[in-house]
């Protein structure tokens, strides 16, 4: 954070023109000519999709006519976004690491799902770190840090709004305004990031140049700088962990229309789903809607089960917010609002291991450890149920893990602007990484009885537990960013009636 205050001209942003009063949509003639007056003349023009065959021509004098008669867009400038200065510090830092060496960073592009509908677009994770744009992150757009002197001077090309004497605006379903909606401003997009920005057409590759998507050792660098969050980060996971909590309250709530549904874990998906497109962005996953013994499977994503009174419901889920930070929770609920003797038994091992795990978090410990400790209370209460071969000492040891046949994932992962995120670290900076303040991960360690398994006895099988909160590293310690939702069995089963009640 104290970067983003210190005078440091590493990164030299070039100049933003016209930040006071930016310029009606309708480009200017420079913009115009380099973003292709022909519509043809960009990339996603070039092979339309299946709608060739079955488009309508337009007459020659058309493009004369629609081109014509529209009011001029004069817009003022916006604001800038509050996460710009913390993504120019970012970018200096990045400069520091590799001085003298062009750097491209690409958002990506669409990508198709089917014939010619694409997935919902989402920007490159590094891309959006290193920019600040987000979920209305342009398609194709390519971050350039060119060396200058000792720094890099930082340019974001993208394709900008298109004028009215292209076609593009009427004609092209892939990236035309009447379409998929307008696209801003160059102008815009410097005012609201803080950066300099050009046309995509004035981006071209050059030789010596690293980009992240082939050269291994920046893309490994952006991940591990991504590994302490600045204050902007945090601020982020706290919004988006706040509503993934009124996701799963919605569930709770609606937990009687979802039992009559033959597709109930459907019906807790969608609800969910709701919560996060109305609050956030999207999901920042798959909702894992894992009801009966549906929750032994740890990706379950089907969700195509009936949510059935007696049963557990495992719910996994995380709003992505429009900055593209994800929350990342798991509950486990009593359908009818009750635990069994059984399930309370498992439920609250589970949050045994979790809490012992997140009692040791703090600066200087290694990352590791909170799934050693963890797994440690795993092995005791499997061995204590007399499900171990061994006993707990022994199964702890590296030779030999017999407990890990009930949970074979790991406890913990970091988290951010990727569910899983800093995924290109160095394993001696995550697994074996120590711990820092603004390090964000969860804590999710689980028990899972396969309906199959004869070691467990037959209350057991089919019983799938996990309890997985996010933690914030702090100063001194450690806070779960997400305590505020029922944790103890005892709060869930409080929770539920007080929904059932209202
Ligand atoms: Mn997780």
């Amino acid at each position: 954070m104290e970067a983003m205050n210190e005078e440091s001209d590493r990164v030299i942003e070039s100049e933003l023109t016209a930040a006071e009063a930016v310029g009606p949509v309708d480009a200017p003639e420079a913009e115009r000519s380099a973003a292709g007056s022909d519509a043809t003349a960009s990339a996603d023009a070039d092979t339309p999709r299946a709608t060739a065959n079955r488009a309508a021509n337009f007459p020659a004098s058309f493009a004369a006519y629609i081109g014509s008669g529209w009011a001029d867009r004069p817009l003022v400038a916006p604001p800038l976004r509050d996460q710009a200065p913390f993504a120019a510090a970012r970018r200096r830092r990045l400069s520091e690491a590799f001085p003298g060496t062009r750097i491209v960073v690409r958002a990506g592009g669409r990508k198709v799902r089917s014939n010619d509908t694409d997935y919902p677009y989402r920007a490159d994770s590094a891309f959006s770190w290193l920019t600040g744009w987000g979920a209305d992150t342009e398609p194709d757009a390519v971050l350039v840090l060119e060396p200058a002197g000792e720094a890099h001077l930082a340019t974001l090309h993208f394709r900008p709004a298109a004028g009215r004497d292209s076609d593009e605006f009427y004609a092209n379903p892939e990236i035309g305004e009447f379409w998929i909606g307008a696209r801003p401003t160059l102008d815009q997009v410097a005012a609201e990031l803080g950066l300099s920005t050009a046309p995509l057409a004035d981006f071209a590759s050059r030789v010596g140049e690293l980009d992240a998507d082939t050269d291994t050792e920046l893309a490994r660098t952006l991940s591990e700088f991504r590994l302490v969050k600045d204050e902007y980060e945090v601020n982020q996971m706290r919004e988006a962990v706040a509503a993934t909590a009124t996701g799963f309250d919605d569930i709770v709530a609606d937990l009687p229309r979802i039992q009559q549904h033959a597709r109930g874990e459907r019906v807790v998906e969608g609800i969910f789903y709701t919560r996060a497109r109305t609050e956030g962005n999207a999901v920042g996953y798959d909702t894992i809607a894992a009801s009966g013994p549906h929750a032994c499977i740890l990706h379950w994503t089907r969700n195509d089960g009936p949510v059935v009174p007696g049963d557990l419901i495992l719910i996994d889920a995380g709003v992505e917010l429009p900055s593209l930070y994800t929350a990342d929770i798991t509950r486990t609920l009593p359908v009818d609002g009750r635990f069994t003797p059984t399930q309370r038994m498992v439920y609250e091992a589970v949050r045994e291991a979790a809490d012992a795990a997140f009692a040791i978090v703090q600066p200087g410990i290694r990352f590791s450890e909170i799934h050693d400790t963890a797994m440690a209370v795993i092995a005791r209460k499997t061995a204590e149920w007399g499900l171990l071969p061994v006993t707990a000492e022994e199964a702890v040891s590296p030779e030999n893990q017999q407990h890990r046949r009930y949970m074979v994932h790991g406890t913990s992962h970091h988290l951010g602007i990727d569910v899983h995120d800093c995924a290109k670290a160095r394993r001696e900076l995550y697994r074996e990484g120590v711990l820092e303040p603004g390090m964000v991960f969860t804590i999710e360690p689980g028990l899972y009885f396969q309906p199959d398994d004869l070691t467990v006895p037959e209350e057991l099988r089919g019983i799938g537990v996990r309890i997985e909160d996010d933690i914030l590293v702090t100063a001194d310690g450690a806070e779960n960013l997400s305590a505020a939702i029922p944790r103890t069995a005892d709060e869930v089963e409080a929770w539920i009636a007080r929904h059932a009640g209202a």
